[in-house]
């Protein structure tokens, strides 16, 4: 894209630093930690031992006798106020405490209210809790079983421990492509349960102020205005309404998904405030955040891949066993039980597929999908590019000549999908491409083969993903009936400056610059003067928030077409003050000026201070604008990534070589940032590929509590990132442009778990489940006794 606006202004397509980074940097960020109001007590959870239990006491007397321990709240506090179970995001229920019983382990049990955060936790330690353990059921296969036991009992008319069937696509036209195949392969795979670790905890600071009758919670959200929605919907039967909560999320250290479910520490913290008339902070230690937070994945899929013996793909046929522990707390729009798991036809012009997802109860934490990823496309990614590998394979192809072979054409766009998307553009052909000649794809593949008569072990893995972000369009997305569109306010000062206020709400992510780069460009305003706001319920246009990649594709979109409807005010000044017809006004970035005649100028500037102190007769004055876009379609950005592995025969441990990704996510609004998105993404695709898994053991005991055995990369074990793009513009957004904050993650895995099983091929492996670790390697190595 061809660059319109100088680097002074900074419009699309500057690397322009991030105007966010001097506070973070030095250490001024305002996180939610950072928080201090006169007179705030502390908050600290007790939590259960057991993952699944009858309470039968819950003893606080102790802890009460503490000085400085005010109150312990418990299941029948809240129940009090009909506060002790709270409606889930997929309209499932959760328990904000328990009553009866606890159904996974570290759930929280009560809330102990003090004057300090140690003597908060010294509170927890005293409260004692006698528990009578219930059968565990922690393999979501035995809990579909006839007799096991029923996990929710809450629900009286529940039978089993199914919380959903959901299907997608033409079963009876798959079963006949694949009656009719040449050729069929067959694969189960598992994407284990993984867990966000941002590097912020999630917590709040819950402040009723009594003589107002007013809720301000600064907190970790992603979404403040549906968070707000739901607090009133959940507790305006206890006099908290709408227009009387002030959500504020302040900077966020990290979301990737984990900051946007409800969770009860904050309903606790709330509660606490309401009731004691003083400001509660609630902030997780990383234990906690890691035991007790949404999860993500837990998906175990059978997926079958139907082709000709020429390697034309033909049908696809999936079936998975969702596993969402205690309840569905995902956080998916309402009607896509499964997310966009549909979109697992990937990269491919596959005529025929049929895909079925069944949700479990089993006896560990709430939640789905909360990891990077657009509602599981990552699911859907992995297994669709991990079974082109085992075609590839099967049929002894190159795995980059299947993928160019089974491609959704160039021309084909935008291209109806076999499971219903209609995938707005793409260039797959021409990525692939490019990142074989970047990587020198060829020449790999010869160092292999002299490698392998060597004995030793290097494998190459594509990746050639497909995302879907961007959610709306609101006629098919919407979180609790609320409809997925986002929004953006700007105001033009007098002195032409401009504030710009967006729903969404940046973690990390730089909006606070690339949003001002959208108004620079739409405008001419140079970005160093466009302030953003996102966060506070009380001053930001209402919207849904940040996640799925939806901040560039909806909010940032609803940012183009406010300011464009600047410019048409604008204009009308302009020809005021340059008395001529509009129709006669040319316009370039940052000015209006007279058809054929250039020196006869209006800037922005000049038009915002005329919009205050010399108006047209009749006008309205000042400059604002507000816009709530609801996307007519998702984005679908896309990229290849080839990964270079070689594998240590001693020891099992996988070696990223080289890593090349070429991305495409339309036209770019701030490429440095995108860079940045993309390394971090990897980085993130990268640790489940080969480090991340929490396990339970048979009695529902965390595996992974704790960064002593959940291991994430550091940047020891990262690689050196090569990044390389192609543009293929969005069709139906303002800027051309399509979210990208996730393709990386998505993106990433299957190429490094292809590369790998590529190093292992001619031994006999097929497919390996991540995470990757030595240890599976070297079993492998040594059961094939190559292991040196
Ligand atoms: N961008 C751009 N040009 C494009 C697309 C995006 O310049 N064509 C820029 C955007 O302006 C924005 C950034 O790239 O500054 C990411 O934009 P987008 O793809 O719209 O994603 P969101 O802003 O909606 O961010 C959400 C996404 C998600 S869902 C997760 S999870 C994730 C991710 O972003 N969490 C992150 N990246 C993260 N990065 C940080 N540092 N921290 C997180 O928590
Ligand atoms: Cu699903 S992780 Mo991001 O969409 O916040």
């Amino acid at each position: 894209m061809a660059l319109q606006t100088t680097p002074e202004v900074g419009g699309m397509g500057h690397s322009i630093k991030r105007k966010e980074d001097p506070r973070f940097i030095r250490g001024q960020g305002n996180y939610v930690d950072d928080i201090q109001l006169p007179g705030m007590l502390y908050l600290d959870i007790v939590r259960s031992p057991f993952a699944h239990a009858k309470i039968k006491k819950i003893d606080t007397e102790k802890a009460l006798k503490i000085p400085g321990v005010l109150a312990v709240i418990t299941g029948e506090t809240l129940a009090k106020y009909n506060l002790h179970w709270m409606p889930t995001l997929m309209s499932d229920t959760q328990m904000v405490l328990p009553i009866e019983k606890v159904m996974y382990q570290a759930q929280e049990v009560a809330g102990v209210i003090a004057t300090d955060r140690y003597t908060a936790a010294d509170g927890v330690e005293a409260v004692e809790v006698e528990y009578d353990p219930l059968p565990v059921v922690v393999d979501p296969f035995k809990a579909l079983e006839p007799g096991a036991p029923v996990l929710r009992t809450d629900k009286k008319d529940k039978k089993d421990n199914r919380i959903f069937h959901w299907e997608v696509g033409d079963r009876a036209g798959t079963e006949k492509a694949f009656a009719a195949a040449e050729i069929v392969v067959k694969q189960s795979l598992y994407l284990p349960r993984i867990h966000v670790a941002s590097i912020e905890t999630c917590g709040c600071v819950a402040d009723f102020d009594r003589v107002k009758g007013r809720l301000t919670v600064y907190m970790t959200t992603q979404a403040p205005h549906a968070i707000r929605t739901v607090f009133a919907l959940v507790a305006g039967h206890v006099g908290l309404s709408e227009e009387k909560i002030r959500i504020v999320s302040p900077d966020i250290g990290g979301g990737f998904g984990g900051k946007v479910p409800v969770y009860p520490g904050y309903v606790i913290a709330v509660a606490a405030s309401v009731v004691i008339g003083k400001p509660v902070k609630w902030i997780e230690d990383r234990m906690e955040n890691l035991q007790a937070d949404s999860f993500a994945r837990d998906y175990h899929i059978t997926a079958e891949l139907a082709a000709r013996k020429d390697g034309t793909m033909t049908a696809l046929r999936i079936k998975t066993l969702a596993d969402h522990g205690y309840t569905d707390a995902a956080a998916n729009p309402s009607k896509f039980p499964a997310g966009l798991f549909s979109i697992c036809t990937g990269s491919y012009d596959l005529k025929h597929a049929f895909a079925e997802v069944d949700g479990v109860y089993t006896n560990k934490p709430p939640g789905g999908i909360a990891y990077r990823c657009s509602f599981r496309v990552t699911e859907a990614v992995h297994t669709i590019e991990r079974m082109a590998d085992v075609l590839a394979q099967e049929l002894k192809m190159d795995p980059a000549e299947l993928r160019l072979k089974n491609f959704i054409p160039a021309e084909k766009f935008p291209y109806k999908s076999a499971l219903g998307w209609e995938y707005d553009s793409g260039n797959y052909a021409a990525a692939l491409k490019k990142a074989m000649e970047k990587i020198g794809y060829a020449d790999l593949r010869k160092e292999q083969a002299e490698k392998r008569k060597r004995g030793e072990l290097m494998g190459i893995g594509i990746s050639s993903f497909t995302e879907s972000v961007g959610a709306g369009p609101s006629k098919h997305f919407d979180i609790l009936g609320i409809k997925m569109f986002d929004s953006c306010e700007i105001r033009v000062h007098p002195t032409g400056k401009a504030t710009a206020r967006f729903g969404t709400k940046s973690q990390g992510q730089g909006h606070e610059t690339t949003y001002a780069q959208i108004v620079a460009e739409e405008l001419g305003i140079p970005a160093a003067h466009v302030e953003v706001e996102e966060g506070d319920t009380d001053t930001a246009p209402y919207g849904l928030g940040t996640y799925a990649s939806r901040s560039t594709p909806v909010a940032g979109a609803a940012g183009a077409m406010a300011a464009r409807k600047i410019r048409e005010k604008a204009k009308k000044i302009a020809a005021h003050l340059l008395e001529v017809g509009e129709e006669d006004l040319v316009w370039e970035p940052g000015k209006f000026s007279g058809k054929g005649a250039p020196q006869k100028a209006k800037t922005i500037q000049d038009i915002a201070f005329a919009a205050y102190t010399n108006h047209p007769p009749g006008m309205e004055a000042g400059l604002e604008a507000v816009s709530y876009y609801d996307p007519p379609n998702l984005t679908f950005p896309f990229g290849s990534y080839i990964c270079v592995v070689d594998i240590d025969r001693g020891t099992g441990e996988v070696k990223i070589r080289r890593f090349v990704a070429v991305d495409d996510c339309g036209n770019i609004i701030n490429p440095m940032i995108v860079e940045g998105q993309i390394h971090g993404g990897l980085t993130m695709g990268m640790a489940p590929a080969l480090m991340e898994e929490i396990q339970y053991d048979e009695n529902g005991n965390i595996q992974g509590g704790s960064f002593m055995d959940y291991l994430l990369p550091t940047a020891m074990e990262t690689p050196k990132w090569e990044t390389e793009k192609t543009v293929t513009p969005s069709p139906h957004h303002p800027l051309g442009a399509k979210g990208v904050g996730e393709s990386a993650t998505v993106g990433a895995p299957p190429a490094i778990v292809n590369a790998v099983v590529d190093a292992l091929a001619h031994l006999g492996v097929r497919h390996m489940d991540i995470p990757i670790t030595p240890e599976k390697v070297w079993k492998i190595l040594k059961e094939k006794g190559v292991a040196a």
